[in-house]
């Protein structure tokens, strides 16, 4: 059951997510809308959750994506935590007012259902999603590659049995594309994208498909730089950050850098904790403290924008 707050202290299976979704909207009906984005190679719904707490006219949106790649399973806990938190403490924090005062955020907790299923049932360290490909043994399509962005240049595979396989074409595959259609027709309102993956500790904003520096670099790195030091500042804890192929290795076909390139200016990937002794393996008393550290990130980036845009 989700009652207790030891409910986001655990990890869940894809069932149970998919169990609290509905819950979720069924709990907070003015407040939060179930929008099928798409569905999965293996036919399950992609959901993305839209909270709406307050209706002023023209609002602006955020966009937050969660388990993109299966095994890193912090990330779809961080997605439920933040619609939990947003819930919760919207007119009790008040950076969490003042931005869902101005903005409607959209949460995919889980973009890769069939691939963290899998993790679950199979091979806890799978990273793809599950498209089995003709002609090889190898399954499964590197998300975080198959986006247009400099599509499968160097950092990026054509080898179906890579770990980061772009696949056969730019948005070949569902998931991707279900993103990316979404993101296409919601343009003009999402002006903040939010990439969660694990693990590293890392505050990424493009780009990471090429050395080349984003138009607006340095508003970027303000914003990565100052969500930075407030982590540090609060938890004490070392996030690094800058452009994607300069901070941690060039990844082309990212969705970040891809809806930078659609025109969402503020666009960014999380990677959060921790930097390498338990991996993917995050022990479930961490989930609380990566969570919160990842909204600190969250709010400081939010508010900067809003700052921006007033
Ligand atoms: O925007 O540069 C980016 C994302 C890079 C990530 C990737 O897609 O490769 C980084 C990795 C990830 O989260 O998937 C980092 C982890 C530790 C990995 O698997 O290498
Ligand atoms: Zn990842």
């Amino acid at each position: 059951p989700r009652s207790g707050a030891t409910f986001y202290q655990r990890y869940h299976t894809l069932e149970d997510i998919y169990d609290w979704i509905n819950r979720t909207a069924k709990d907070y009906p003015n407040t939060v809308k179930v929008i099928l984005v798409g569905s999965s190679h293996e036919k399950r719904p992609l959901y993305a959750l839209k909270l709406s707490l307050n209706n002023r006219p023209n609002k602006k949106a955020m966009w937050i994506d969660c388990g993109i790649h299966a095994r890193e399973w912090i990330s779809p806990a961080f997605c439920l935590f933040f619609v939990h938190y947003s819930l919760l403490f919207y007119n009790q924090n008040q950076a969490m007012t003042q931005i869902l005062d101005n903005m409607d955020v959209y949460v995919l907790p889980v973009m890769n259902p069939d691939g963290y299923k899998y993790t679950w049932t199979n091979d806890r360290m799978w990273r793809k999603n599950r498209f089995p490909k003709k002609g090889t043994p190898c399954i499964g399509v590197d998300l975080n590659r198959n986006f247009d962005a400099n599509w499968c240049t160097r950092g990026a595979s054509d080898y179906p049995c890579s770990e980061i396989y772009c696949g056969a074409f730019p948005e070949s595959e569902p998931e991707s594309q279900a993103v990316a259609n979404f993101l296409r027709s919601h343009k003009d309102s999402i002006q903040i994208y939010l990439s969660i993956h694990s693990y590293s500790q890392m505050l990424l904003m493009p780009y990471s498909c090429t050395m080349d520096e984003a138009e607006n670099h340095s508003e970027l790195y303000e914003m990565v730089k100052q969500a930075a030091e407030n982590i540090r500042r609060y938890y004490r804890n070392i996030y690094t950050y800058g452009p994607g192929a300069k901070t941690i290795y060039l990844a082309p076909g990212g969705s970040d850098d891809w809806a930078h390139m659609l025109g969402i200016k503020y666009s960014f990937t999380f990677e959060l904790q921790d930097r390498g002794r338990y991996g993917f393996l995050l022990p479930p008393s961490h989930i609380q403290g990566a969570c919160n550290e990842a909204l600190t990130a969250v709010k400081t980036i939010a508010l900067k924008v809003m700052e921006k845009s007033q």
